[in-house]
């Protein structure tokens, strides 16, 4: 044990880290709280480094969000846009786009074919890709040594379950060996909504794994309590729902994620109550299914063009925090993920030694939050990554999304 930790506040915590004992609530909120951040941020590397050594995991990825249309109206979203009401319906071969968004993307990135060229419509900032054009993004990605489309997107009113089965089924059969990561649990639901008659979510679940789906992504958790829920996300599929899509997808051998979005209208205690629910159901995923989750994203709250605006959103400090809060709190989840698009890659560097082992990817386009640079092209370059993770002292290792390494050809 250090000098420090044995002279800390957190004396007593401090050795059942050490020991590998689970931590209480009690625990996780004192820890949150103290003035000790050094100790904090000792005890997450202890526990980070025990599972993962020097490793820091990257992967080369594309995220693809295929429409901002949505049904749900989330105070804490700024990429939703509501249905507009000329839209003609199903217009999926060649649907409507953003303006802004897909300007912007065509003068940034020229080497896009040309089924990749959109129809503007309406002034209106929707958008919709077409399959097509999913299918020529995560081709094009593919061949820039990409492993994993990661795709979401808005509860779309109109679009059919076929436009979700026909991307999976177009991609695979462009690029087989790349993973898909799609579809949050909130989006899963609103499947079994839209078909007819009504699929469970264990069936849409098989329909897409048929097409092509590989894993789940954690997005959608926001935080687990009624009341944050009933003010920031009142219509949103809430904890139940969330939970029964990731049992049934682990009771399916499909392994998932899970986010917390943090620093909105919740309280401390809740984000640690929010990380005993996944350790709990994790326990139980480890004990009697066949997959589990693979890693925690705590999503530091992007307040700009939001609902939630006039909130200051979360501080350096609090961000490193909660992200070794993660890693002590949930300690039968294996990773931890620093998502750069949301603490920016400078603080994910820094939080490498606050108990994060993973930086999410090269991501390249994103458009829910636009928190680095201008438009939706976000992207660091393997090398940045890689300079990123040996500055601080870590290994850079390529990773599939199943966290096995790669070796790039
Ligand atoms: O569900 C929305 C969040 C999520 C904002 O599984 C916001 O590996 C911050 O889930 N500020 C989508 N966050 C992203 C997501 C994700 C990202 C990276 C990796 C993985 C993974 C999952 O983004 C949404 C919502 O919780 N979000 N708006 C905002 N203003």
């Amino acid at each position: 044990m250090s000098v420090i930790a044995e002279t800390s506040e957190l004396a007593d915590i401090s050795e059942m880290v050490r020991a590998g004992e689970r931590l209480s609530f009690a625990d996780g909120v004192r820890l949150f709280r103290t003035r000790d951040i050094h100790t904090l941020g000792e005890l997450a590397t202890v526990a980070r480094e025990r599972l993962h050594g020097k490793a820091a995991y990257y992967n080369i990825n594309r995220h693809i969000n295929y429409s901002n249309i949505c049904v749900l109206r989330c105070k804490f979203c700024s990429f939703y846009r509501p249905f507009p009401k000329d839209a003609p319906e199903n217009e999926t071969k060649e649907p409507r786009a953003s303006a802004r968004a897909n300007h912007d993307r065509e003068q940034a990135f020229p080497i896009i074919d040309e089924s990749r060229k959109l129809k503007l419509a309406a002034p209106s900032d929707t958008y919709e890709l077409s399959v097509d054009q999913i299918v020529a993004r995560a081709r094009e990605a593919h061949e820039h040594g990409a492993t994993e489309v990661h795709i979401v997107g808005g509860l779309h009113p109109t679009l059919p379950f076929d436009y979700y089965l026909d991307m999976c089924r177009g991609i695979k059969t462009a690029c087989p060996d790349l993973h898909i990561k799609a579809f949050t649990a909130i989006e899963i639901i609103h499947f079994t909504r839209i078909t007819k008659p009504r699929l469970s979510i264990r069936e849409v679940l098989e329909q897409l794994r048929e097409a092509g789906l590989d894993s789940l992504p954690g997005g959608g958790a926001e935080i687990f309590d009624d009341r944050v829920h009933d003010e920031a996300y009142k219509n949103k599929v809430g904890e139940k729902g969330w939970f029964d899509v990731h049992r049934t997808a682990h009771e399916m051998g499909i392994f998932s994620n899970a986010t917390m979005l943090y620093g909105h209208v919740e309280s401390i205690e809740d984000r640690v109550r929010h990380m005993i629910k996944l350790r709990e159901h994790q326990d139980e995923s480890l004990a009697s299914r066949a997959a589990h989750f693979n890693c925690v994203v705590p999503l530091s709250f992007i307040p700009d063009d939001s609902d939630l605006s006039h909130l200051p959103g979360p501080t350096g400090l609090d961000d490193l925090r909660t992200l070794a809060l993660a890693r002590l709190m949930c300690d039968n989840i294996p990773h931890i993920k620093a998502f750069w698009i949301m603490q920016t890659p400078k603080l994910a560097q820094v939080s490498l030694n606050w108990g994060v082992d993973d930086l999410d990817g090269t991501v390249v386009w994103y458009d829910i939050t636009k928190r680095e640079g201008h438009g939706t092209h976000q992207e660091l370059t393997v090398d940045k990554i890689k300079r990123l993770i040996i500055e601080a002292g870590y290994d850079p290792t390529e990773r599939d999304t199943l966290y096995r390494p790669v070796q790039q050809k």
